[in-house]
């Protein structure tokens, strides 16, 4: 497959000042004038990007060109002689009906929505279809009145009225120069919650929530979580928004999550939608950190936008770790990091790991879609906030400012914004960037020794990042380490250069030792390392089960507690796997079991301290790796613990749950535990198990909590399960996005046969991402032991889904498929039911983007 490479970037040799759109809207054939006003840069043709468009006419300075004056592909219009400065008009048909790979101008639910991230306004119109041409836009369009009441762009709202025939039309003026990729268009009929906020200049800005009709009221929590984000930009960075108008339309039918085009950005509905009987506590947070990120990228992506894709952790990465610091701010610091580092082990470590991995900015791509990974998003926030411990707060704030300033209205690099981070701190930073270039996760061996006569502590580390695809040399990169030595009694020790015990060791070479000298007498202190998850590695520690024991009791970072009893429960359900008679070790069970009741007071962090590894974490340690035994011996170590734990559960889930029902921090927190205890009650998997859980699903009166009863009923066979399912459909059938709850849960804990049976159910609608979703990555990305299953079930009928999928929509198979990524790593049986699987759909014939993904996969 061909690939774009970093290294053959060329300026475009055209600047395009302004530029004005006129649509003219019908769902099967809809007119798009062009008319942009050029300027020659440099030296080149001027080539226009543009996909599946009508050509009805093309002008240059007025004139009609024939077609001896250009050239034309199915991608690109090229014109190889024009002059210096010129107006360049088009005018094309396009089909948004048609559209159902969902980029560029479609439909959903009626409505025109536009989606141009990363190439999607080539098939709106001729156009340098690349981050680094920027303009001013101005937009008319004009729709039938009835039909499309509500006509939406980017900027502020210019003239609008009535035409004939019942049509009407409306202006948009953008006055910021935006990247083609930050366009949008809405049109149609919707309610909308309104608001408004003052910014910290005295701005006036009006605020409106665009939803389905009768769903106002749903909109309120994504209101109240943009005005957060808007106070906090302005509070913790200095950076206020920057136009009289900001609009979010919720739409059913999106590829990711959300858009953050200027002035008007487009949520998929289920990160805009939510009241307390429809939504879980998931969601509510979920809705505040989505709609953050998006109203973030006002500074970061759009003011500074990226000069190429290759540069999309510049503004993903660095947007990730600006939402993580607006939920950490909202909500409890260490909970949100424990949050956050689940997900990056759950999804990047395991891309990283893979035959999939990339570098945080790749050196090529093969599909500009496929790159919005886990790596780019996740791994690039933890570099920004690597370089925080590295640098410190107080220089990266100031480097930051640096940033905004010095980059403002310009399309940048990497190297850019570190050279802000080299002024602000006065480091050399070139060490640093390596992070960016190199893929695979590093592995950080600490080996300590105690001289008692010395009192002094040796600390040996190193550091190895492993090969990965068509890198197998790698250099030491800069990890810093958060460190403390603990005393045992809740405390630090005092030591040389270890201020209140702490320090951060920057380990930036191959091997290194540090030695602590402790004041005379001293007892051993216990190291604690890596505390906060400072650095995004694995830590690799010889310590055995009474050693980590007593970590954990010592530690006074809540992070390392909890990753302490991670490290321990990994450990012991790899015991188990390999001695599947042995009973689970009741020392660990007691004391994950005194953590959880000793932390009963902070809820949240009680309710992680039961959550075991997921199966796609302990994939990565082993390999062969045999999920179905995995599963197995996970699921006998939680087993112990629900029996452990039942006492508690019972008292926890007699008392209320809180009532008036409010979606904020300690609500959610008294929930999560609740939900930790529905779980472990599920765990048990007996009738009895059953019969309780069904009491209280039917008593539930949220949907976190019903939500989780649920998810426990489905694994055990029962006539309770049967009910629960049938009346939570009934009760929920007219709301889509509670129903993909409903397919994803039972996907989520179902067998092969069940996702089968799922995608037959007449609800299942391959048209619509999040429906497909909810069987197909519900199963095969959080239902491993299934999806994996040695007959090659799961395989299976992911496979077809897939192959359905692919031919509408090529971003989402492209996506479905990453969930064979770590096919490479199964036991002999499962293994060869992959490949096969994924030759299969190769040779079936795929699209570019799924093509993509399974030639690096089978690679
Ligand atoms: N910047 C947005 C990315 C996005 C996207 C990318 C490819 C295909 C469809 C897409 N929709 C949105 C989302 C974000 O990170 O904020
Ligand atoms: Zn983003």
């Amino acid at each position: 497959p061909v690939s774009v490479k970093l290294e053959n970037y060329t300026p475009y040799p055209f600047a395009i000042d302004n530029v004005s759109l006129d649509f003219s809207l019908e769902p099967e054939a809809t007119r798009v004038r062009t008319r942009m006003q050029v300027r020659r840069l440099g030296p080149g043709e001027f080539v226009l990007d543009g996909v599946g468009l009508l050509l009805n006419s093309i002008k240059l300075n007025g004139d009609e060109l024939s077609l001896e004056d250009y050239e034309r592909d199915d991608e690109t219009l090229r014109l190889r002689s024009v002059p210096d400065a010129f107006t360049f008009e088009t005018e094309v048909v396009i089909n948004p009906a048609a559209n159902t790979a969902l980029s560029g101008l479609y439909i959903s639910g009626g409505r025109f929505c536009s989606q141009c991230e990363a190439t999607g306004f080539r098939h709106i119109t001729f156009w340098p279809d690349r981050p680094d041409v920027m303009s001013r836009f101005h937009v008319r369009m004009d729709a039938d009145k009835a039909r499309y009441p509500i006509l939406l762009s980017n900027g502020t709202p210019g003239d609008s009225g009535d035409l004939p025939d019942g049509r009407h039309y409306a202006e948009w003026d953008d006055p910021h120069p935006k990247p083609s990729y930050l366009f949008a268009l809405c049109a149609g009929d919707y309610d909308v919650w309104r608001d408004s906020f003052t910014t910290m200049n005295g701005d006036h800005v009006d605020l409106g929530v665009y939803v389905d009709k009768g769903q106002a009221d749903r909109a309120q929590w994504a209101m109240e979580s943009l005005k957060a984000s808007m106070k906090w930009d302005e509070e913790r960075f200095g950076r206020a928004y920057d136009l009289g108008v900001f609009n979010i339309v919720a739409v059913r039918d999106f590829n990711f999550g959300a858009m953050e085009n200027k002035g008007l950005n487009i949520f998929n509905s289920a990160y805009v939608l939510a009241n307390p009987e429809s939504a879980t506590d998931a969601d509510f947070e979920a809705i505040e950190s989505i709609v953050g990120h998006e109203y973030f990228h006002n500074w970061t992506g759009n003011r500074i936008t990226c000069r190429d894709w290759f540069q999309l952790c510049l503004k993903e990465g660095l947007t990730v770790f600006r939402d993580q610091e607006f939920s950490s701010d909202l909500r409890s610091r260490p909970v949100q990091r424990i949050k956050d580092v689940m997900r990056l082990r759950g999804r990047q470590f395991a891309e990283d790991a893979g035959p999939l991995a990339h570098p945080v900015r790749p050196q090529s791509y093969g599909s500009i879609d496929n790159l919005y990974t886990a790596t780019v998003y996740e791994k690039g926030a933890e570099l920004i906030r690597a370089l925080t411990v590295l640098i410190g707060d107080e220089a990266f704030n100031r480097g930051m400012q640096i940033y905004f300033d010095e980059f403002d209205g310009t399309a940048s690099t990497i190297e850019d914004f570190y050279s802000c981070f080299e002024k602000a701190s006065g480091r050399d930073l070139s060490q640093f960037r390596i992070w960016y270039a190199q893929a695979g996760t590093p592995e950080v061996t600490v080996d300590e020794s105690w001289d008692e006569k010395k009192s002094t502590l040796t600390i040996k580390l190193t550091q190895k990042t492993p090969a990965t695809p068509k890198q197998s040399e790698k250099k030491p990169v800069p990890i810093p380490l958060r460190a403390a030595l603990l005393d045992g009694r809740g405390g630090h020790c005092t030591a040389d250069g270890w201020e209140n015990g702490e320090t951060v060791i920057i380990l930036d070479e191959a091997k290194k030792k540090v030695e602590v000298k402790l004041p005379e007498g001293a007892a051993r202190p216990l190291l604690s390392i890596n505390r906060e998850f400072s650095a995004p590695v694995r830590i690799k520690r010889d310590l055995g089960t009474a050693q980590l024991l007593e970590l954990a009791s010592a530690e006074t970072d809540p992070f390392n507690i909890w990753d302490n009893f991670q490290t321990l429960s990994k450990t012991e359900i790899f015991r188990l796997l390999d001695d599947p008679q042995s009973p689970p070790d009741a020392e660990l069970v007691r004391a994950i079991a005194d953590a959880v009741r000793h932390n009963e007071s902070d809820p949240a962090f009680a309710a992680l301290l039961t959550a075991l590894p997921e199966i796609g974490e302990l994939f990565q340690e082993r390999e062969p790796v045999d999920p179905t035994g995995l599963n197995e011996a996970r699921k006998r170590l939680r087993h112990a613990l629900a029996e452990t734990l039942m006492v508690d559960a019972s008292r926890i889930l007699s008392e209320p749950t809180p009532t008036p029902f409010a979606p904020n921090a300690e609500q959610a927190g008294i929930r999560a535990l609740r939900t930790a205890m529905i779980g472990l009650t599920g765990a048990l998997g007996t009738q009895d198990a059953a019969r309780q859980l069904k009491s209280l699903f039917d008593q539930a009166a949220n949907m976190t909590e019903k939500l989780a009863c649920l998810r426990s009923l489905i694994p055990i066979e029962s006539m309770e399960r049967d009910e629960a399912i049938e009346a939570f459909y009934a009760d929920w059938k007219d709301n889509p996005l509670v129903i993909d709850k409903w397919f994803a849960v039972q996907a989520g804990q179902g067998k092969a046969a069940d996702a089968e049976r799922l995608s037959q159910h007449p609800d299942f609608d391959l048209s619509n991402p999040n429906r497909v979703r909810s069987v197909a990555a519900a199963f095969a990305m959080t239902n491993l032991a299934e999806f994996h299953a040695p007959d090659g079930s799961g395989h299976k009928v992911i496979g077809d889904i897939i192959e359905e999928a692919d031919k509408r929509n090529p971003a989402l198979a492209a996506r479905l498929l990453t969930s064979f990524e770590q096919w490479k790593k199964l036991e002999p049986v499962a293994k060869a039911s992959a490949k096969a699987t994924l030759e299969r759909l190769r040779d079936g014939g795929l699209s570019k983007n799924a093509m993509d993904i399974v030639a690096r996969a089978l690679d």
